[in-house]
């Protein structure tokens, strides 16, 4: 009795749902791509309507093209008065379980007791991000997001059953500071990650069953929590890359009685430029977090029927290898847009358990600022 026969429509209505996604960003791509190439050859002029050398163009355009990983947060800055506004989607598969790295059978985990395992689960995201700088060494940033979650159960007696959970989740406020290099030039920047997570996101979600459902289907918190980082960014004509360490710590317990494992979370990433607009990213993303704090008491009578009830069975990490894709439209009609897409897979995934082993996630991102001081006008004149 496999998952994959189980609620065939549900199935293939998400997966309908993803591919139209991932076809609507694509389609905004080409064409942007497309009108990108039709301005090139008449827009060699600079906005001043001044002939400028083509050398020095796709210059200011390579140091324009700041690369920017596109799921890594407030890991790039803005220029003075330069305002960005951006979407990201987010989707990610989890089939199975694991218990600590080792992959787990249902039936195993029935007969130790447990009498419902998750059999999959996936996550979208939608997030909705605005950026602005006051000042060349100062970025602030606001993100807010709404998540779709969708489960599907076995019971050790045969049976299935999905749940699903959605609404908005946590706000992110976030202070990015340059303390070292010079935000025009480069080549080597270090900024410090100042962020806050507002608990707007719903911990009391339930779905057709006035039980709650458990931790991870929850959308938020509960609590404020602040993002200390610390973020290097290393720039040259050809490649950038760089690294960030971030942390999520919980300040206080949520209203319902628990509080959050801390998150500690550790980047590192290379972009290489192919064209003046093109590049293409690996990334490394390390990710742990710790067991929950107190509990919610509305699930601990089922902490014996499934992990995800236990609050002592909440810890994992994770070390995802991706590869991306970013566009940067340098002239034209969609000029300072940016597009990136970024997928990847854990190579390494260990979690107290069973809970659900994630098997791959998927980034798409778009995003155009407007305003700005020209890249050239302070540091070559
Ligand atoms: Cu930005």
């Amino acid at each position: 009795m496999s998952h994959h026969d189980s609620l065939p429509l549900q199935r293939l209505s998400s997966c309908l749902r993803s591919s139209l996604a991932v076809a609507l960003f694509l389609g905004l791509w080409i064409g942007s791509v497309a009108s990108g190439a039709k301005d090139q050859t008449s827009a060699q002029d600079s906005p001043a309507g001044r002939p400028r050398d083509l050398t020095e163009l796709s210059l200011e355009a390579l140091l324009q093209f700041e690369i920017t990983p596109i799921n890594v947060l407030g890991s790039h800055t803005h220029l003075e008065r330069e305002l960005m506004v951006g979407y990201r989607y987010m989707y990610m598969d989890q089939r199975g379980n694991l218990d600590g790295s080792r992959k787990i059978t249902n039936a195993e985990a029935f007969q130790r007791g447990y009498t419902v395992m998750h059999t999959s689960m996936t996550m979208e995201m939608h997030m909705v991000e605005v950026m602005y700088a006051p000042r060349d060494n100062v970025t602030v940033m606001a993100m807010a997001e709404y998540r779709v979650i969708s489960m599907h159960h076995l019971r050790s007696n045969g049976t299935t059953f999905p749940s699903e959970s959605r609404g908005f989740g946590d706000t992110t406020v976030m202070a990015l500071y340059n303390i070292f290099g010079n935000p025009r030039e480069g080549p080597h920047r270090i900024l410090l990650n100042a962020g806050l997570s507002l608990p707007t996101g719903s911990i009391q979600k339930r779905f057709n069953s006035p039980d709650r459902l458990e931790y991870m289907m929850q959308l938020g918190s509960g609590t404020y929590d602040l993002l200390p980082g610390i973020t290097y960014l290393g720039q040259s004509t050809t490649w950038a890359w760089g690294g960030q360490l971030i942390g999520t710590v919980r300040l206080d317990e949520n209203d319902v009685g628990y509080r959050l494992g801390n998150r500690y979370r550790l980047s590192a990433w290379a972009n290489y430029k192919l064209t003046e607009s093109l590049g293409p990213s690996v990334r490394l993303d390390w990710q742990q977090w710790d067991n929950i704090h107190g509990s919610d008491p509305q699930l601990d009578a089922k902490r014996e029927t499934n992990p995800a009830f236990n609050p002592n069975k909440q810890n994992g990490r994770r070390l995802d290898a991706l590869v991306g894709l970013n566009y940067y439209v340098p002239r034209g009609r969609l000029k300072k847009h940016r597009f990136g897409l970024e997928g990847g897979i854990p190579v390494y995934e260990s979690l107290a358990g069973p809970n659900p082993k994630t098997e791959w996630l998927l980034t798409l991102s778009w995003s155009v600022s407007f305003g700005g001081t020209p890249a050239l006008s302070k540091a070559h004149k």
